[in-house]
């Protein structure tokens, strides 16, 4: 069997359990060690003048290589052009994007950087599978030092539509770059449409049954992918948790009250202040509930070197404290804000514990955490997800309870109808989402992903086929 080698920015190093690390990280693991292996990324440093060489360990049957970047490159490349263009432009918010060619030019640097280090160690039937945003010219940098085997890209966050991908300057160098790949997965239908249409529209190339495209002299493949959990993993936890000590200690801090639960990474996207006026809102609206549920927002900090990321802590400190102060009784304090992680199994016992799990970014590629609610359910007594209509997620959760994020009221409408709705109706919904979930895991995506990979685009002429 051929040689898997993943490239991805941060790599879950070994010494990382199992109960720190994201699911999607303990599964590229895995595949590692099931494929035996190779995995590339950044080594968390920087130096100026840094060496084409990675430091190089290995364990078990995975080695690791991680390459340490120049400084000024290395800002350039993530907090520039991958966080300050790429991921607000996905994210549909064209008001956050910024471009610089100084940080273009950085993002392609270190990704030229990159391959320099990754070609030598390279074997002609390795499977190169490069992970998100952070490297799409990847696969053109290599090819250009002569490597002619399989690559594919897995894009973790939504594509946006050809209006919205048009307002990037770059845009056209990088669809050309996507076509060095020979698969590139996305995370929705959707997403492989916006594509798709781009590629016909603006980059005139063509587009054959099965999302194989071709565009100036490549061939390529574009589908979807719809990542999961590990489903089994999270209804372990989720029963270990059954009257933990720390399951006793929520409990008791609720003091019987309906439990709300959202736990996002500290993000934009992730649509957070409309979440917390929507709870603001069905307070105000419905009195009933004061003193009668308590929702806790987990937020931990990320990329606090991008101002926006900076700007939004403050104004969620600010909201927190006002529907705190507005709302709190002198025995219930209705938000809980906060803005560090858990482990893993804290986690699954507060979802569990959960009557609702509110997920409702603005955007969203996926949103593992609304899969992971489902999951964490007590099957006889299930708590109700309510869901972003614009997370790539509700396209496989029927079950769930959709809402506009941008309509705080419409939000506040859904959790007063999801607090009272029987216990038939929660039974049912949670079924159709578990099956989802139970079904389509991270591991099944894994090595969907790879068998595609493996066999794609193969020996396809072109349109003439068709
Ligand atoms: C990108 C795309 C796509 C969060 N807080 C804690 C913690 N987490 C874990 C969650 C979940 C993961 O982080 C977050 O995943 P999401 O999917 O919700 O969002 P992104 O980080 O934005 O991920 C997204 C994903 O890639 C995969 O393709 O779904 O659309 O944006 O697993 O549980 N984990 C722990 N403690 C925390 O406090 N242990």
């Amino acid at each position: 069997m051929a040689r898997l080698v993943i490239v991805s920015n941060r790599v879950a190093s070994p010494r990382e359990r199992a109960a720190k690390a994201g699911g999607l990280a303990v599964a590229l693991r895995e595949a590692l060690g099931t494929h035996g292996g190779l995995w590339f990324g950044w080594s968390g440093e920087t130096q100026v003048n840094p060496p084409d060489t990675p430091k190089v360990f290995r364990s078990g049957r995975v080695t690791y290589a991680l390459l340490t970047l120049d400084p000024d490159d290395q800002r350039a490349h993530y907090a520039g052009y991958a966080n300050g263009s790429l991921w607000p432009l996905c994210h549909y918010r064209l008001g956050a994007l910024s471009f610089r060619r100084a940080e273009w030019e950085g993002y392609r640097r270190v990704n030229e950087h990159f391959a320099r280090a990754l070609f030598p160690m390279l074997r002609p039937d390795d499977i190169v599978w490069v992970h998100d945003y952070h490297f799409i010219p990847l696969a053109a940098e290599l090819r250009k030092l002569g490597f002619g085997g399989r690559i594919g890209y897995f894009h973790h966050i939504p594509w946006p539509t050809p209006e919205v991908f048009l307002s990037l300057p770059s845009h056209a160098a990088l669809v050309n770059d996507l076509s060095h790949y020979d698969l590139v997965g996305l995370q929705t239908e959707q997403d492989v449409r916006a594509l798709l249409t781009y590629i016909s529209s603006e980059a005139r190339g063509w587009i054959a049954p099965g999302g194989v495209v071709g565009l100036r002299e490549r061939r390529f493949r574009i589908a979807a992918f719809p990542i999961g959990i590990d489903a089994d993993a999270f209804v372990t936890d989720a029963q270990a948790s059954v009257g933990s000590e720390e399951e006793q200690r929520l409990a008791a801090s609720l003091g019987g009250r309906q439990l709300a639960v959202g736990v996002d990474r500290l993000d934009y996207s992730k649509g957070l202040p409309s979440k917390l006026a929507a709870f603001g809102e069905l307070l105000n609206r419905y009195p009933e509930h004061r003193s009668k549920v308590t929702m806790m927002q987990i937020a931990p900090v990320s990329r606090g070197e991008v101002a926006e990321y900076r700007a939004l802590r403050r104004e969620l400190e600010e909201l927190a404290g006002a529907i705190n102060g507005e709302y709190a009784e002198f025995d219930w304090v209705p938000l809980r804000y906060l803005n560090r992680p858990f482990q893993r199994a804290t986690l699954a016992a507060i979802y569990r514990n959960a009557r609702l799990g509110l997920v409702t970014p603005l955007r969203d590629g996926m949103n593992l955490v609304a899969k992971e609610y489902v999951a964490a359910q007590n099957p006889d007594d299930p708590g109700v997800l309510i869901l972003s209509r614009f997370a790539g997620a509700a396209d496989e959760l029927s079950g769930a309870v959709l809402v506009n994020p941008y309509d705080v009221e419409g939000m506040a409408e859904a959790a007063h109808a999801a607090l009272s709705m029987p216990i038939e109706e929660r039974r049912e919904r949670w079924q159709a989402n578990w099956e989802k979930v139970r079904t389509n895991t991270i591991h099944r995506w894994c090595e969907t992903f790879i068998h595609e990979l493996v066999n794609a685009v193969d020996q396809f002429d072109g349109p003439s086929d068709l």
